[in-house]
């Protein structure tokens, strides 16, 4: 493959050579105003393998929400510029991060007082002075818990790849950093060709595993930081980071190969499928349309005939 080394690459060889896909460190924003309270914290944490970025002035708090992507936010009550109840209405006014967690810890023991921070939408409330063990597994129980809960929402039952939703918020999150860093970005759409015949020829059921084969060929083949979602029924998407649009139409047109020699089967029965493809390109495209001139793309591969990439 004729692509730059990068570090994400980099990281998918490691992880083949080992054979391991590891655990990625549970992210923690901290926001405390003693700047020497939350590098505390924030040390304790990072003592137990988490990635923890503390800050202590909440105007930086929407760039670190984005640069941390945290899974949890302890926050501190009290501060002088913003209290930490305006703060935590600041994070769940964006929709990316209206379910994480927030903690606040902080000094504060008047129990109502305590109560009506709650009512801004945080989770929990730890009391300052907190020892050390304690709060590293008040964070981790609720990461664990939050991470369980997300992969049930963001997945599609099926396939396991993310659905819409989940894929569309990827979208953004990922286009804002490729246009941010200027590294090529493509957005490619898939749709399985004729899948109605397969249907009628062979039931539901048969299209269902036609569906999942499709969805474990393009994890198998696809690098680890390549993120593929089920958009609709028989409509699967790919968002290739650090990839140009010729290097992203290769890739396609060997799954699509692929895909078409695979042996699909149902009782007694062999046969085979295609699918075609539109693919769209950052550095053409703004990012709100990326979708639609994929969308489009896919539609003229359809119309020259199908089982085929178009870009
Ligand atoms: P084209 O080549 O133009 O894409 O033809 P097509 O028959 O694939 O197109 P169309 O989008 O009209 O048909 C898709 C069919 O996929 C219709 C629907 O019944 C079926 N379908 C949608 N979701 C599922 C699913 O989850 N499982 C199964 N087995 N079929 C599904
Ligand atoms: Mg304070
Ligand atoms: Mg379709
Ligand atoms: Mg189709």
């Amino acid at each position: 493959l004729t692509r730059p080394l990068d570090i994400h690459r980099l990281a998918d060889l490691l992880d083949k050579l080992t054979g391991e896909q590891p655990q990625d460190a549970y992210r923690v924003l901290i926001l405390d105003d003693e700047a020497r309270s939350g590098d505390y914290y924030a040390e304790v944490l990072r003592g137990a393998g988490m990635h923890a970025v503390a800050i202590s002035e909440p105007r930086r708090l929407l760039d670190s929400l984005n640069e941390v992507n945290p899974e949890l936010i302890l926050m501190d009550l009290h501060m002088p510029d913003c209290n930490g109840i305006e703060a935590a209405r600041i994070v769940r006014q964006d929709e990316r991060y209206a379910s994480v967690p927030i903690v606040f810890l902080s000094g504060e023991s008047d129990r109502q007082r305590q109560l009506s921070a709650m009512g801004t939408g945080a989770d929990d409330f730890l009391t300052k002075p907190i020892g050390d063990t304690y709060l590293v597994s008040a964070v981790e129980l609720r990461i664990a818990r939050f991470r369980s809960l997300t992969a049930l929402i963001r997945q599609d039952s099926l396939t396991g790849l993310l659905n819409r939703i989940a894929f569309d918020l990827q979208v953004e999150a990922e286009t804002s950093r490729a246009s941010r860093s200027g590294s090529p970005l493509v957005l490619a759409m898939l749709d399985i060709d004729h899948f109605k015949r397969i249907n009628d020829t062979y039931g539901h059921p048969v299209g269902d595993r036609v569906i999942k084969s499709l969805a474990q060929l393009l994890r198998k083949r696809l690098r680890r930081y390549d993120i593929i979602g089920r958009y609709g029924g028989e409509e699967f998407t790919i968002l290739m980071p650090d990839t140009p649009l010729a290097a992203a139409e290769k890739v396609l047109n060997e799954l699509r190969e692929q895909f078409s020699l695979l042996h699909l089967s149902s009782v007694g029965d062999q046969f085979h499928c295609t699918f075609s493809a539109g693919l769209a390109a950052l550095d053409d495209h703004p990012s709100q349309e990326l979708t639609a001139v994929a969308d489009a793309a896919l539609y003229e591969a359809k119309r020259l005939g199908r089982n085929r990439v178009v870009c």
